[in-house]
């Protein structure tokens, strides 16, 4: 039998924030899926941004917007029959998504709205200042989607793969220590690390997956599933020498905290939450609203700490950093 071509279009998928850290293994995964790729940026030269001119060579349709404004982020969604919006917009444009949400409700044709989360729960966790303050906005974001009843998802991905650097908030653009490691505590609070380019893979594939409208998907891999002990030993195998710890206490993580240097003293917060009150574990995945992304792909693997870590080893090997 002769196989009919399929007739349906792929979906329209809407990117914000793809020329940032996040967002890019985001917009690749979608390209990566075959789905029709529209990437929006404040920029309107573009393609001077490397970022966005790789994602444009591999397909993107790249368009100029804001999302604080109401009517062009109407417009560009009507005219482009967007059918998922998916937010990365990083720390200090989390409340501009208020003013999306609304576009999102006027445009009425949205099928799914991924807001900016890609990270921990942040209705459970509960960090210091100045963390909690972020989190309270990611908070305000969630309950307005959900008082507009657009269907939404909402992406816990716990880390992404690297050394939990806490004063870097883009962690896996550095390698891992050479000098020295710093440990949190006794470093025996685990925590759940995920490859950038997996958080893109599984984020594309629950947009179009029933099961996960109006859910929180939690990304748990066991295999990541890792104490900052475990990450010291697994990047002393890769580079073939110890190196010395250096004990980071509660106390020293509060005090980077309250000093309030955004965004440093964020992922102060957050590096505590993590590795001191275990914020990653401390629930389990059982609520109405919960689901975990290996129930939903039992077939799938995740890439391992192990892989990540080897991935570093060759950056450092083509570009050795001084006096390793
Ligand atoms: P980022 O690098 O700061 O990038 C933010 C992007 O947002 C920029 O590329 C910018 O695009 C876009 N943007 C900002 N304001 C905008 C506006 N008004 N209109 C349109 N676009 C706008 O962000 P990030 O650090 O990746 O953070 C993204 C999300 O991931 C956050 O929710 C953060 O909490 C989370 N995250 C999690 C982890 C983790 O380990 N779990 C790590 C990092 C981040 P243009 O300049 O091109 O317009
Ligand atoms: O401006 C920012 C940003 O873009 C990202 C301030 C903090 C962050 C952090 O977001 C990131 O560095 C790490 C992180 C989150 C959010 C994380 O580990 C968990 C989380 O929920």
């Amino acid at each position: 039998m002769v196989a009919t071509p399929s007739t349906e279009r792929t979906s329209h998928v809407l990117i914000i924030g793809a020329s940032g850290f996040m967002g890019h293994f985001i917009a690749q995964a979608s390209l990566d899926s075959g789905q029709t790729t529209y990437v929006l940026t404040r920029s309107s030269s573009a393609l001077s941004s490397s970022k966005i001119k790789a994602l444009h060579d591999n397909g993107a349709i790249i368009l100029h917007g804001d999302i604080e404004k109401h009517e062009v982020m109407v417009k560009i969604m009507k005219e482009h029959e967007i059918d998922i919006v998916i937010s990365i917009v990083g720390g200090e444009a989390i409340l501009h998504q208020l003013i999306l949400v609304h576009a999102i409700k006027s445009v009425g044709t949205i099928k799914r709205f991924l807001p900016s989360e890609f990270g921990h729960d942040v209705d459970r966790a509960d960090p210091v200042e100045p963390g909690l303050s972020m989190y309270k906005e990611k908070r305000r974001v969630r309950q307005l989607v959900e008082e507009s009843g657009i269907p939404y998802t909402y992406i816990c991905c716990n880390s992404i793969a690297s050394w939990p650097y806490h004063d870097n908030i883009h962690p896996s653009d550095a390698l891992p220590p050479l000098d020295h490691f710093d440990i949190y505590g006794d470093g025996s609070i685990k925590a759940y690390f995920v490859a950038g380019s997996d958080i893109g893979k599984f984020t594309m594939k629950t947009i179009n997956d029933t099961r996960t409208v109006n859910k929180v998907v939690h990304f748990r891999p066991l295999v990541n599933h890792l104490n900052i002990n475990e990450l010291a030993c697994l990047w002393e195998k890769k580079i073939q020498r110890t190196l010395p710890r250096r004990i980071v206490s509660e106390s020293d993580l509060l005090k980077a905290a309250s000093e309030n240097i955004i965004p440093q003293s964020i992922v102060a917060a957050f590096t505590h939450d993590i590795f001191f009150r275990g914020c990653q574990t401390f629930f389990s995945v059982s609520g109405t609203k919960d689901v975990e992304i290996g129930d939903l792909y039992p077939d799938e693997c995740f890439r391992t700490m192990d892989e990540c870590f080897e991935e570093f080893l060759m950056k450092l090997k083509e570009k050795p950093v001084e006096g390793s």
